[in-house]
């Protein structure tokens, strides 16, 4: 099982070099030599994990800069402050392509249903950030009618579309 993990062959393959290059300077250097080689194998499996992560989940931090989305959360951070004119703006999601603003709405069309209703709208700030805030009933109400132009109650992927680039 191990054996599949990359932090097991990036650990195994510089033990091996490590210990070459070792054998081959002096044995004073070989501590501080040690160390640096621990910093870069964490820098090298960080960088690996984040690749795996976007290549295998879709994910709004694959779309969107995380420094975009904490600016957006954090300026709706009071209850019924959010704006989501503003909210689409900061986080960068009313200048992204089609394809993309489609991508957001089926992250946040959390059950597949093919709409988002106001039931996954509550927990709409906390698609972008684990740790953000619920929205108030009014302001889920609010972002319903400000995209639902059928007035079925939900937005659709063409009205969350619309919503997001207007
Ligand atoms: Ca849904
Ligand atoms: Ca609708």
């Amino acid at each position: 099982m191990i054996g599949h993990h990359p932090l097991f062959y990036y650990n195994t393959e510089h033990r091996r070099r490590g210990s070459s290059i070792s054998s081959s300077s002096s044995s004073s250097s070989s501590s501080s030599s040690g160390f640096t080689q621990c910093r870069l194998i964490g820098q090298v499996n960080r960088t690996e994990r984040r690749q795996h992560q976007c290549s295998t989940n879709m994910s709004l931090t694959s779309i969107l800069s995380a420094e975009d989305i904490e600016n957006a959360i954090k300026d709706c951070q009071a209850p019924d402050s959010f704006c989501h004119k503003k909210f689409f703006q900061l986080c960068g999601l009313s200048s992204k392509t089609a394809q993309e603003i489609k991508d957001v709405f089926h992250i946040l069309d959390v059950d597949n249903s093919g709409y988002i209703e106001e039931s996954e709208l509550k927990y709409f700030l906390q698609r972008f950030v684990p740790g953000a805030r619920t929205l108030t009933e009014a302001e889920t109400k609010k972002l319903v009618s400000a995209a639902d132009d059928d007035s079925d109650g939900k937005i659709g992927a063409e009205e969350f579309q619309a919503m997001v680039l207007s």
